[in-house]
């Protein structure tokens, strides 16, 4: 079954939106697997965002994402991936779709509220930099098989 990590960013959290952004994911029908709250090393946001260390905001960018803490995330379904991204909207909340998490709640491109792994290999790599094997649970909601 296909894994996605999420994470929703130190500007979510301040603003009291975890519970929000959960709900979206669950009501969606994705399996919640992992979840942890945490204040990320500058090392782990470096290796989390290392495809950008080229880019003018890449220090910006780990400033933010060290600043306060984050709910990271790993959640599971048929389609995931492309999934979730569309739920979380384009990178620009102001271009954002309504509708999406970033068109709904946000208004800032360096405060966009939710990282989401953006194709299967990144997902990989990102799930496996936040978390451990055993931090990950396999379960199946059995009360509803069907959903996925
Ligand atoms: P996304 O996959 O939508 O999270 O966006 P990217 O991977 O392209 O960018 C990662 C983060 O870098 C974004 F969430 C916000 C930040 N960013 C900027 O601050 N300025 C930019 O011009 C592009 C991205």
């Amino acid at each position: 079954m296909e894994r996605t990590f999420l994470a929703i960013k130190p500007d979510g959290v301040q603003r009291g939106l975890v519970g929000e952004i959960i709900s979206r994911f669950e009501t969606k029908g994705f399996t919640l697997v992992g979840l942890k709250f945490l204040k990320a090393s500058r090392e782990l946001a470096e290796q989390h965002y290392a495809v950008h260390k080229e880019r003018p905001f890449f220090g910006s960018l780990v400033d933010f994402i060290t600043s306060g803490p984050v709910v990271a995330m790993v959640w599971e379904g048929d389609g995931v991936i492309a999934s979730a991204r569309k739920l979380i909207g384009a990178t620009n909340p102001l271009t954002a779709e309504p509708g999406t998490i970033r068109g709904d709640l946000g208004i800032n491109i360096g405060r966009n509220i939710i990282h989401g792994s953006d194709a299967p290999e990144t997902a990989q790599y990102e799930i496996g930099l936040w978390f451990r094997e055993e931090e990950l649970v396999n379960w199946q909601p059995h009360l509803t098989p069907w959903l996925h």
